[in-house]
């Protein structure tokens, strides 16, 4: 039986779901704090890794592993990892994440559009406001920035509302009947836009992608959303964007550091919106579907199906 550690927060959870999943393999789990506690034995013997982020030091230990299986979308902790030859293959699993994340966009776009917090105001104050109209969204631009799984689930979303979205990727295509237009076009599509979501993977090429040039064709009509990677965003553009009228809201799940520190400007900005990183949550039972074939493959000996391309970085 071959091995997989499954080194994780939650492995508690995991190590029975993966179990079930595919019986014909030796789990064992710990919380990445405590892997030296497995046996080395055990460990130098395991040809296969599931976790979220890398313990320093415990791929040393590991000198047959040969997959690591990522309890998540982005691979961006791994693909770079230093400790992590070129020559082991990385799995993701971001298949669950976009109808969650659709679910976010949408909901923060029509709390806006529909006045949510006014109408709140409103009622405690026992007055009728029958000027308080909701937005209309039909025919408004959203950009949807990385274009994946994710990103097309979010732009089916938007469009069932009225939206006319467009892609933004690293590759010009159609898709699906979006138009998905190479990054760079993406300040020059911005002054026409209501709405410009996040959810490319964290790259070299992406990192700070989102900033002082990217803002500069913002308004004061303009929502951001980040559902991808903190990175993505120069903070200090967001902040310059937000204070000069170049956006009307940032809604961020995501941040460079999580969680975020206490006294972060981030916090009490009042164009500011501040969620725990939780518009995709990592369900077990949810990410089981991307990763079954990997399992399969891995227990039958048989090359992983799925393998991200390290040197794209996704
Ligand atoms: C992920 C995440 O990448 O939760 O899966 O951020």
């Amino acid at each position: 039986m071959r091995k997989l550690a499954v080194i994780h927060h939650r492995h508690a959870e995991w190590v029975p779901t993966l179990q079930a999943a595919e019986p014909r393999l030796d789990l064992r789990g710990c919380h990445p704090k405590d892997w030296t506690g497995l046996d080395p034995q055990w460990l130098a013997e395991a040809e296969g890794l599931f976790c979220w982020k890398l313990p320093p030091g415990l791929v040393a230990r590991m000198p047959r592993l040969a997959w690591v299986q990522n309890g998540g979308a982005g691979v961006d902790h791994l693909v770079s990892h230093p400790e992590l030859p070129a020559r082991i293959a990385v799995s993701r699993a971001d298949g669950a994440f976009g109808l969650w994340m659709a679910r976010y966009t949408v909901g923060h776009l029509l709390a806006e559009a529909q006045r949510l917090a006014e109408c709140a105001v409103a009622q405690a104050e026992q007055a009728w406001r029958p000027g308080l109209l909701p937005e209309d969204l039909t025919g408004q631009r959203a950009l949807v920035l990385g274009f994946g799984r994710i990103g097309r689930t979010i732009a089916v979303a938007l469009r069932s509302l009225g939206l006319e979205v467009t892609g933004l990727a690293t590759r010009a295509r159609e898709e699906e009947g979006f138009s998905v237009r190479p990054v760079s076009e993406g300040p020059g599509l911005l002054a026409a836009a209501r709405l410009l979501v996040l959810c490319a993977p964290l790259t070299p090429a992406s990192r700070n992608l989102v900033d002082d040039a990217f803002l500069a064709g913002g308004h004061p009509g303009l929502t951001l959303v980040n559902v991808g990677r903190g990175e993505l965003l120069d903070l200090e553009a967001l902040r310059g964007a937000l204070e000069a009228g170049r956006l009307k809201r940032a809604v961020l799940d995501v941040f460079p550091e999580e969680p975020l520190p206490a006294a972060h400007w981030l916090w009490s900005h009042p164009k500011v919106t501040v969620t725990p990183h939780h518009s995709g949550p990592s369900r077990p039972d949810h990410l089981i579907p991307d990763i079954l074939p990997n399992l399969r493959a891995f227990a039958e000996g048989r090359p992983i199906p799925a393998v991200v391309d390290r040197s794209r970085g996704y």
